[in-house]
């Protein structure tokens, strides 16, 4: 049989080695309502680039599975760190795998009844998100964040049902990465 030399991962910057790779880039103007301090992101250019989820092509249906690297830029919106805007999956019992590849920073997980935690991401670190869990990355570093992440093609993306935001928001403050419990976003 042939031996097929598969799509490759760099571990230095996470970009994929592959052809046909999709590409999108969240803009500052893209995030409404997302960062706590909305006149330092009024203040902020529209087309600031946040974050660019990269994509391998792979077939999709049920029990098929994606697999994209998420580059979080580091800044911070005000005092608070930049993330992803951050979702549940629309069928919400579809976990997904998160692995750190370089940079540091958290990811935060929710569950449905607003149950917040916060895992460190790392290179190498992996990250079991279970069902029914809102996810979202926050680069708490001076470099770029990168995490791989694998999840079910049938998954879905529910953004709405965080439109008041999750209840951790992490900030620079003092010097320090300090998370903080908000009430309303
Ligand atoms: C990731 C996210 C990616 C961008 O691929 O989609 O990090 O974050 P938002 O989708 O919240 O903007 C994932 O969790 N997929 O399911
Ligand atoms: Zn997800």
């Amino acid at each position: 049989v042939p031996v097929i030399v598969p799509p490759g991962v760099a571990f230095l910057n996470g970009h994929f080695t592959a052809e046909n790779i999709i590409t999108k880039t969240t803009r500052s103007g893209d995030l409404v309502g997302v960062f706590q301090d909305d006149a330092a992101w009024r203040a902020l250019p529209a087309d600031t680039p946040i974050y660019q989820v990269e994509m391998l092509q792979s077939p999709q249906g049920e029990g098929e599975l994606f697999v994209g690297t998420t580059h979080l830029n580091p800044g911070r919106v005000g005092d608070e760190f930049y993330m992803t805007r951050g979702h549940f999956h629309q069928r919400r019992e579809q976990g997904e795998v998160y692995f750190g590849l370089r940079g540091s920073g958290l990811l935060l997980l929710q569950s449905e009844q607003g149950e917040a935690r916060l895992e460190q991401v790392s290179p190498g670190s992996v990250h079991i998100i279970p069902g029914n869990t809102a996810h979202r990355l926050i680069n708490t570093g001076s470099e770029v964040l990168s995490a791989l992440a694998v999840w079910p093609t049938i998954a879905g993306h529910d953004y709405a049902s965080l439109a008041q935001g999750f209840k951790q928001r992490v900030f620079l403050r003092e010097g320090k990465i300090q998370a903080k419990e908000v009430q309303n976003g």
